[in-house]
């Protein structure tokens, strides 16, 4: 069974909506991922994301929010925080291939999410993506640049995927999608 139908038939027993933010900084993959789980397709002319950089998909009752990170101005802080709530998960996409960025990608994670006090315990999953490239970083060498293991007040995991072949996708948010189960079950 796929994510989305799991997820579908989760909602169906709880009757609430699974919203799940996808954080990362541009270019990453974050469209291009969202694009292949709810059409199921590879879209090499996924358009760089202009404007306010919010793109939202939907797939039955699983609300994906993608958002792009970094120079960020302020007025958009306030709508961030707005689409943050209720978040059940983020997926932070990394560029793996894009070492010049691996800073960058730190900092915004840490002060978006690790470090935001309005982002509540909520299971964050990294996706070191665009694996296919052949100078592509590991997910190891990914998570010591993001300094993941100094994580410690959410759930993490890190995860080598590619939206070109779409590698580790499906296992990938297999992870999310078990640790938003537990979250629910806890409510109950
Ligand atoms: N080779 C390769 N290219 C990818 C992969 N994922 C995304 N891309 C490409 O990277 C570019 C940026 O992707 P996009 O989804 O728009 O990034 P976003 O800004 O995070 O939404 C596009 O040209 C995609 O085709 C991948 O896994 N491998
Ligand atoms: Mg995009």
């Amino acid at each position: 069974m796929s994510f989305i139908s799991k997820i579908k038939k989760l909602w169906a027993k709880q009757k609430l909506t699974v919203k799940i933010a996808w954080l990362g900084l541009d270019h990453a993959g974050k469209t291009t991922i969202v694009k292949r789980i709810t059409a199921g397709v590879y879209d090499e002319f996924t358009t760089r994301t202009l404007g306010m950089n919010v793109d939202e998909f939907s797939s039955g009752e699983v609300r994906f929010i993608s958002w792009d990170l970094g120079g960020q101005e302020t007025f958009r802080e306030s709508l961030w925080r707005d689409y943050m709530a209720g978040s059940m998960g983020v997926v932070y996409v990394v560029d793996s291939a894009d070492r010049a960025r691996f800073k960058e990608a730190r900092d915004e994670l840490w002060k978006y999410v690790i470090e935001n006090t309005d982002v509540k315990d909520i299971p964050i999953l990294v996706l070191a993506n665009k694996q296919d490239l052949p100078d592509a970083a590991s997910a190891g060498e990914v998570a010591r640049a993001l300094d993941l293991h100094k994580v410690t007040n959410h759930s993490y995991a890190i995860v080598p995927t590619s939206a070109k072949t779409g590698f580790n996708i499906e296992e990938a948010l297999e992870w999310l999608r078990q640790r938003i189960t537990e979250k629910i079950d806890q409510l109950k």
